[in-house]
């Protein structure tokens, strides 16, 4: 029997397009459920595993937290590396770049001008220490951060760049082998696939 997926979140890329990179990436097809923010998500809160989107339903389980469903898929779709430590490897650089995670999150809602200010500079300073770390982290002459196929690691490195993208002013310059490989990843055949039909949203 074909697994049914059904994604569901709202009409955004957030934390959800992760989940849908995923998906381009294996191949695969799911069910790209977006419910109203206002007028359906408080009545359907309440009904869901953490009070959260996105949730992913397989079959009808119901599952949240993007990162966990995007490991699952992985998993199943051969997109986590070829062996144990491959998938330890995409691993690391899927929690390296949660330190910017952390800084996103919060900004995305900040009103107050003086503690936007001081999140920016957290984000600034973060980044840039992140991006070094990953920079080491990838290989001479590699085309990937693992292997030499597109992993999650890859995945999760363009949607989090992406997402900084939209408050820092090119974050990848400093760094041409990153940037290298984040326009590789965007450029690939499924991912670029993915970009030209997905629905235009505003966040
Ligand atoms: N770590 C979770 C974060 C989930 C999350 O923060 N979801 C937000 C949207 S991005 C949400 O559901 N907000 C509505 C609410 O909390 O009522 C994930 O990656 O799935």
């Amino acid at each position: 029997m074909t697994t049914k997926f059904k994604l569901t979140y709202f009409n955004g890329r957030g934390c959800a397009e992760v989940v849908r990179y995923t998906f381009a990436q294996a191949g695969v097809k799911y069910e790209d459920y977006r419910i109203d923010e206002h007028d359906d998500w408080p009545s359907f809160k309440p009904s869901t595993p953490t009070g959260q989107l996105p949730i992913l339903e397989i079959n009808g389980e119901v599952i949240p937290q993007s990162l966990a469903m995007v490991r699952y898929l992985a998993r199943e779709f051969n997109l986590y590396g070829k062996d144990n430590q491959e998938s330890l490897r995409c691993d690391v650089v899927i929690d390296v770049l949660q330190d910017i995670e952390i800084c996103l999150t919060p900004m995305w809602h900040e009103e107050d001008v003086q503690q936007k200010k001081l999140q920016m500079q957290k984000l600034v300073n973060t980044s840039e220490a992140v991006l070094k770390r990953l920079d080491n982290l990838l290989k001479n002459d590699a085309k990937t951060f693992v292997g030499s196929s597109i992993t999650i690691a890859d995945i999760v490195f363009y949607r989090t760049i992406e997402k900084a993208t939209a408050l820092l002013t090119n974050p990848l310059d400093s760094h041409p082998r990153l940037k290298t490989l984040w326009t590789c990843v965007g450029n690939s055949e499924r991912i670029a696939d993915w970009i030209s039909r997905r629905p235009e949203t505003p966040w």
